[in-house]
């Protein structure tokens, strides 16, 4: 299972998910978007996201566009050290 966010460390939204996906012990790899400078606006991310917010959240290339992570749900999970 592959997890990808579109992120901003600053963002309440990218927060919920970052603190959800840590929970369910799924590994995410973050590419942070400067919505401070604006960048959600430039062409690239419009092609990620088409209203331009964040955070995104992509699991196995497709987005699941309401971030409820609810497709990482069946996903198993990663066995705990403890
Ligand atoms: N419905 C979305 C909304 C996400 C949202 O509003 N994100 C804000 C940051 S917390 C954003 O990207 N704002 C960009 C902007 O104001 O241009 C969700 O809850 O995930």
């Amino acid at each position: 299972m592959n997890i990808t966010i579109y992120g901003f460390w600053r963002s309440i939204a990218s927060f919920r998910v970052r603190v959800a996906l840590r929970l369910k012990g799924l590994p995410f790899e973050e590419i942070p978007i400067d919505i401070l400078s604006g960048e959600q606006f430039e062409p690239g991310y419009a092609a990620v996201n088409a209203e331009r917010v964040v955070p995104t959240f992509i699991h196995d290339g497709h987005s699941d566009d309401d971030c409820r992570c609810s497709s990482a749900d069946d996903a198993p999970r990663p066995q705990s050290s403890r």
